[in-house]
């Protein structure tokens, strides 16, 4: 076994990457060093900023020579310490790879490169007429590199499925140094063999840095209407799933709680959306051609006494209702440190899952402040715990221990990172994760990428 020998690679990058491209000024490192929440802090001696799959791939190689272990790094809007240096890695930033290649109109399909952000990728599918299906919040920042490594879901799962059903190909690095290029095509249907870009996306930089993919792309975003449906508890919006559902144009279909949108309210200075706010409001958002009104006028009626109090708006006032979703995660950023539980339940143990969350949470910490809310369309909640100390995670492992109980995963779309690497060992269990073990062996038998994330 090769003893690291980090001067050596710090001393050979500069002829891949140029000076420019070598960062070590400590300000500029630090940019780097800790993750979006501030609860991962890591160090690192050096950020790269390679300009091609040429330069990854030289990096990466040089990076086995001399045992230097690599983190690569998108927008560094990940939420589970997958991208921080927390055992003072060198990182690997991808941005500079922004390729946006021509739209292929009749396929629907583009291919981007690692660094593009999620917005630039949104606007140069609209300036062809189309749209890129998954939207989240961290939509300027986060990197289509990023998104792919995380098997991003965000705000429209409901209708197009996570990053993974988007990724038609990959071009990567892998950890032994060699460039994979697999249906950069984007052949719909390619059935010759194991599905290497779905293993890549979601890889969460453990087995090779993307640096490229092709991805496809929606019909471009018809006229939209949303709505705030107030129900009375949990309960009755989980119950009335099937009728929301059912609403042609689905797009979203998110929930949150009248206790944080007080909060949010306070946050921003503005009433409530709803008065009185129902203890449950989730927002639906529809969109395409036909008549929406009708259709939300149809599921309000199905619903009937379910719908405690609604609110609907299109144009411009729609952005006004995203504005109460998109504002939890910040009001749980202003009140401190958030400790962060990304879960999944089945659809029937959401209800008891919400109603027993926060008496979990205060038997390991009275005075902490919970914010639940989330992607009730697939079953997926956030609870953001504010109170407990930075190392404190005594209150999240209780709600993972519960969501376990309960058959749901303690990671539903933010990935496994360092934070959940115990917690997803325990829920997929051995055999899973000796072949995890396995395909990390074979993809980065040197073990240099994001060592510690994922499969630990
Ligand atoms: P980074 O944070 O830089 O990296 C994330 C992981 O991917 C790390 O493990 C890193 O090593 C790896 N990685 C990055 N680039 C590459 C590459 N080129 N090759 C290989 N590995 C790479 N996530 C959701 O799923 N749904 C949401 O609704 C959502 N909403 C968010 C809202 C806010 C306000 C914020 C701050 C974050 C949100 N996120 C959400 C989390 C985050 O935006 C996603 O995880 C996103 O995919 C991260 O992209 P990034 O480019 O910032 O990646
Ligand atoms: C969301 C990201 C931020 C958070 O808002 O949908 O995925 O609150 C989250 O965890
Ligand atoms: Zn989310």
């Amino acid at each position: 076994v090769l003893e690291p020998d980090l001067p050596a690679f710090l001393s050979s990058v500069e002829g891949v990457v140029g000076a420019t491209h070598v960062l070590t000024d400590p300000e500029v490192r630090a940019g780097h060093e800790t993750d979006w929440t501030r609860r991962f802090v890591g160090r690192t001696p050096a950020v790269l900023r390679p300009g091609s799959v040429g330069e990854v791939q030289a990096l990466v190689l040089l990076a086995r020579r001399h045992q230097v272990s690599l983190v690569p790094q998108g927008g560094n809007t990940g939420l589970v310490g997958g991208a921080t240096p927390l055992g003072g890695e060198v990182v690997l930033d991808l941005r500079r790879l922004d390729d946006l290649g021509p739209v292929d109109g009749p396929a629907g399909q583009v291919t981007v490169g690692a660094g593009v952000t999620l917005t630039a990728l949104q606007d140069h599918a609209a300036s062809a007429g189309l749209s890129f299906a998954v939207d989240l919040g961290a939509r300027d920042t986060a990197t289509v590199g990023g998104l792919v490594a995380t098997n991003a879901g965000g705000l429209h799962v409901v209708r197009f499925g996570s990053m993974r059903a988007q990724v038609l190909g990959v071009e990567a690095v892998l950890g032994t140094g060699e460039v994979v290029r697999s249906n950069l095509t984007g052949l719909v249907k390619d059935n010759t063999g194991y599905d290497l870009p779905g293993l890549l996306c979601g890889s969460e930089g453990t087995l090779g840095v993307i640096t490229s993919a092709r991805v496809r792309l929606v019909p471009g975003v018809g006229p939209l209407l949303g709505a705030l449906v107030g129900f009375a508890s949990v309960t009755a919006a989980v119950e009335a799933l099937p009728v929301l559902r059912s609403a042609p144009g689905l797009r979203a279909l998110e929930l949150m709680r009248a206790v944080d949108l007080r909060l949010v309210a306070g946050h921003l200075g503005i009433e409530p959306p709803l008065t009185p706010l129902p203890p449950a409001v989730v927002l639906l958002e529809l969109e395409g051609p036909n008549d929406l009104v009708g259709a939300l006028g149809a599921v309000l009626e199905a619903l009937g006494p379910a719908v405690v109090a609604s609110a609907v708006a299109d144009g411009d006032r729609l952005a006004g209702l995203w504005r109460w979703r998109e504002a939890l995660p910040e009001v749980a950023a202003a009140l401190g440190i958030v400790h962060k539980a990304d879960v999944s339940l089945p659809v029937g143990a959401l209800a008891a899952f919400e109603a027993a969350v926060e008496t979990t949470i205060r038997a390991h910490s009275p005075s902490s402040t919970t914010l639940v809310y989330g992607h009730l369309g697939d079953g997926n909640l956030h609870v953001n715990v504010v109170g407990p100390g930075a190392a404190d995670d005594g209150p999240v492992d209780a709600v993972l221990e519960l969501v376990l109980e309960l058959g749901g995963s303690v990671s539903a779309e933010h990935g496994v990172g360092r934070a959940k690497v115990a917690w997803a060992a325990r829920q997929r269990g051995e055999v899973a994760t000796t072949m995890l073990r396995a395909i990390k062996q074979a993809l980065d038998p040197d073990g240099i990428l994001n060592p510690g994330v994922v499969v630990g």
